[in-house]
């Protein structure tokens, strides 16, 4: 089967926030449709969508209950397959979320089948990634589950084969139906040690991440399921170092394609993890990022990404979502794009859409945010400090509505939005985007055009330059006699360097400043073309 994915560009939507067809307030799958033409234009190749089954929404649908049907809210089994022939008809693919290392505490199977869970008489001392303890007493069969996520979120017993082959049926029935591959939720958490010894103040993570049988598993679900179709696969991996991905995604290992790694997300984060906010050191993520392409190169396959549905908005995060929004926003999509991998672009990426700083916590939404506040309120942290840290990093900032255009809700839905629309959807939204040939968007068209037009963007290897440099992001890619070179300001600041020679294949200025040296003005990213 063909690399195909490797000049392919992913395009992750958040059904729940993208688009509402019927006016009730919620995403659906009439409304993806509507919106595929878009996609097409915008010349991204593979869809992702997060998960669309049934389930309670405990975790907007990263609680499972019933694998095998849409969830009421998005529409029906006839609405996908629509939406499946419909993307198949533009040239696109859909890839699925896979949700399983924990199904919804509502599914058949955790009503029926004790052994496909992890039931325990006296729980260990892990805590669960949303706050409080990791395990959930039930009263009925007077025993404790393990939930490494939500309490409605129990964890799958991949000892099991029986629970396995479970799995593998229910992929091999959405393979069957057309779907061309599988973004896989924590997937290196289904292993687990069989002790479940007490972690390190309570982090059960070494017990859970790259477990033991980990790579078994993997290999044993590539065997039976993956390797009789050409789809693609992406494991999303909190805790998995280059090294560990070098055997996840080394072909010959036959196990997953590529990995989302977190190491560069994590970077703004101080000992105590994401809520401990930290100013970024570019170095740090200089330095990080190549580690990564230096690890894969011709051994592997990274996952480029700098959003998704957990992450803050980008261009708040590392750019300036004030007077630079622009010019950091299409630097911040350069770094990323000019490197070696798959890129993926999350929804609202792609017109530079910000983070929101709702006022009240009753604007929020996330199980995560609103179990931390009560989390660090008994820990004696102030409203205003959970509040700069939710407004800060919170995953609510990635799931405000898509902003279509200027009309009321940002023309995302005629009803009442299940979360607030960013009220600066007046002026930025994909509308506006598609109207000024200097948009995000036409920048986000470019770079995947140019992804698919040179071959040095795949193949090439990567050389880290002015690797001290505290506000420029400097790197060149080399193949077959051929040269990239990229400049990226993360700052506001100007930098001088000598001009590199060659053609500008892109570049967020109109034109350079002097035609003697390289002027970085803020946020400027030039990319250079030597052969
Ligand atoms: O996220 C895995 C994960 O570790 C996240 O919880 C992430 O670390 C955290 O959100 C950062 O704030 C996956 C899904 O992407 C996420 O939406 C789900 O909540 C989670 O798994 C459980 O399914």
């Amino acid at each position: 089967m063909s690399d195909w994915w490797k000049m392919a560009c992913v395009y992750q939507i958040y059904p729940r926030s993208f688009m509402d067809s019927d006016g009730d307030g919620i995403g659906d799958i009439q409304g993806i449709i509507q919106k595929l033409d878009y996609l097409k234009t915008l010349g991204i190749d593979i869809i992702w969508l997060s998960p669309i089954y049934d389930s309670p929404n405990d975790d907007n649908g990263y609680d499972i209950r019933n694998y095998y049907k849409i969830m009421q809210e998005f529409g029906t089994m006839e609405d996908f397959n629509y939406l499946l022939n419909e993307i198949h008809k533009r040239g696109l693919k859909l890839m699925m979320d896979l949700v399983v290392n924990h199904t919804s505490d509502e599914h058949e199977w955790f009503q029926k089948y004790e052994d496909f869970y992890y039931w325990r008489e006296k729980p260990n001392n892990w805590k669960s990634v949303f706050s409080g303890p990791a395990w959930e007493y039930d009263e009925e069969r007077r025993q404790y589950y393990l939930h490494i996520f939500s309490k409605k979120q129990p964890d799958l017993n991949w000892e099991n084969p029986k629970l396995r082959q479970s799995v593998y049926e229910m992929m091999r029935w959405w393979l069957d139906k057309g779907v061309d591959g599988f973004r896989m939720d924590v997937i290196n958490f289904i292993s687990k040690d069989p002790a479940l010894p007490d972690g390190p103040d309570g982090d059960g993570s070494p017990y859970f991440m790259n477990g033991p049988r980990i790579h078994e598993f993997l290999r044993e679900m590539n065997q039976e399921v993956l390797s009789n179709y050409d789809c693609i696969t992406v494991g999303e991996m909190p805790g998995a170092s280059p090294e560990d991905a070098k055997t996840y995604t080394n072909p010959e290992n036959r196990e997953l394609n590529m990995i989302f790694t977190f190491e560069h997300m994590d970077l703004d984060g101080g000992p105590n993890g994401k809520w401990d906010l930290k100013k970024l050191n570019l170095v740090d993520l200089k330095e990080n990022l190549e580690k990564w392409q230096h690890a894969l190169h011709q051994v592997g396959w990274n996952s480029l990404y700098w959003n998704n549905h957990d992450q803050p908005r980008i261009v708040s995060r590392f750019g300036d979502d004030g007077d630079y929004r622009v010019e950091s926003a299409k630097m911040l999509a350069t770094c990323l794009h000019m490197m070696q991998g798959t890129p993926y672009i999350y929804q609202g990426e792609e017109i530079g859409m910000t983070n929101v700083a709702f006022k009240s916590l009753e604007k929020y939404q996330d199980i995560e945010t609103l179990n931390m506040y009560k989390e660090k309120i008994a820990e004696g942290w102030s409203h205003d400090q959970i509040m700069k840290a939710i407004h800060t990093k919170g995953r609510d900032n990635a799931r405000t509505p898509m902003q279509w255009s200027n009309e009321e809700n940002g023309g995302f839905t005629t009803g009442d939005p299940w979360i607030d629309v960013n009220p600066n959807y007046e002026k930025i939204n994909a509308n506006e985007a598609l109207q000024d040939s200097n948009s995000i968007f036409y920048y986000y068209q470019s770079l995947i055009d140019l992804r698919k037009r040179y071959n040095i963007i795949t193949k090439g290897d990567f050389k880290l330059i002015h690797r001290e440099h505290p506000d420029v992001f400097a790197y060149e890619r080399s193949s077959e006699g051929e040269k990239l070179v990229v400049y990226c300001n993360f700052s506001e600041n100007v930098h001088t360097f000598a001009l590199p020679d060659g053609e500008i294949l892109i570049h967020n200025y109109d034109q350079l400043e002097s035609c003697e040296q390289l002027n970085l003005r803020p946020w400027e990213a030039v990319v250079f073309y030597q052969t």
